[in-house]
């Protein structure tokens, strides 16, 4: 059967979107990719920790053998593949840079602004270049108190609807974990559980609840990604990665500290995107930085595993062309 990426000619003609020589050398090649995002750095982690992660990730995925693309936006250019120098800039900039979702870019771009881009812009832009592996953190989900708020991330409109698979360390407390699941089940997004049978809870390896399939190998993830595909099921999937056990926070301790953080955010009345950033640095600050080297050790993690996969999934396409 022929197979072309659903979405690969539109880099072709699209002047608003700008992919690096390296991330354009190695999708020329079929040449594993791995998308990254910025608003993690932007907005989920202090100067200098952040600069010094956003490196050193990018470290781990060529070590591993594939190319890293950071993505943001910068003055109003769609970005794929920044350069230290520009991560250093959004990482110095920190929560000055506009946090970018989907709704934000077309006004970024007609008003040559810089954005970070949260899960949901990274995911349409890695789209747009023809990368499918992303590796981040955490996910946006549903909020705990969503029957007040609907506070829905954008991040899982994006999962439906844009062909990337998503590596994370699972879904953290601060939101409604059986909610999330119910919602990524009712838009047909699968979440895997790489080693694992439940989903990690970011902080933690286990939250109670099971994942959709466990599957152990990288190979086995990059097939479901292709017959996903292949059959036009549009959207993403979620691959959840437990933190490794070393780095993993104590649960009742960081429940306590999440509830607490999410106690203070609705008595100083935030909401909307200023939500997510708030609870992350509350929470680093409550663990006097612990959960901020977490945060770090796990996106490493993710990284890695988000190369394997990619990896896994250029040699598939390589092998059915040849
Ligand atoms: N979770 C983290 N760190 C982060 C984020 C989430 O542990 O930096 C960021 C991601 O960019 C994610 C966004 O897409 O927060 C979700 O924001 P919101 O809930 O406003 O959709
Ligand atoms: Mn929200």
């Amino acid at each position: 059967m022929e197979y072309t990426e659903p979405d690969m000619g539109l880099k072709m003609n699209n002047r608003n979107l700008i992919i690096s020589d390296d991330a354009t050398n190695a999708l020329q090649a079929g040449a594993p990719l791995v998308a990254l995002e910025s608003t993690i750095i932007s907005h989920g982690m202090p100067y200098p920790k952040n600069i010094e992660t956003a490196l050193q990730v990018e470290q781990v995925i060529r070590e591993n053998g594939a190319t890293p693309a950071t993505i943001a936006i910068v003055q109003g250019k769609l970005r794929v593949g920044l350069s230290p120098k520009e991560i250093y800039y959004l990482a110095n900039k920190g929560q000055n840079v506009i946090k970018a979702s989907r709704r934000d870019i077309p006004f970024l771009i007609a008003q040559n602004k810089d954005g970070a881009t949260t899960v949901a812009g990274t995911m349409l832009i890695a789209a747009m270049a023809g990368i499918r592996v992303f590796a981040t953190g955490g996910i946006g989900g549903v909020h705990r108190g969503v029957e007040q708020s609907m506070d829905v991330s954008a991040d899982l409109e994006e999962l439906a609807k844009t062909n990337v698979a998503v590596v994370c360390a699972g879904v953290k407390s601060v939101l409604d974990i059986p909610r999330t699941i119910e919602y990524l089940e009712t838009k047909g997004v699968p979440l895997i559980g790489f080693q694992s049978d439940e989903l990690p809870a970011f902080y933690t390896r286990s939250s109670g609840f099971k994942v959709d399939y466990r599957i152990d190998k990288p190979r086995h993830i990059a097939e479901a990604m292709k017959v996903k595909w292949q059959l036009n099921l549009k959207g993403g999937i979620v691959i959840t990665n437990p933190v490794p056990e070393e780095y993993a926070l104590d649960a009742q301790e960081i429940e306590a500290i999440i509830s607490s953080a999410i106690s203070e955010m609705n008595q100083l009345g935030i909401t909307g995107k200023a939500t997510t950033p708030f609870l992350l640095e509350t929470i680093a600050d409550k663990t006097a930085g612990r959960s901020l080297d977490t945060n770090i050790q796990l996106v490493l993690n993710n990284a890695k595993l988000a190369t394997q996969v990619a990896v896994e999934y250029a040699q598939l396409n390589f092998n059915q062309e040849h």
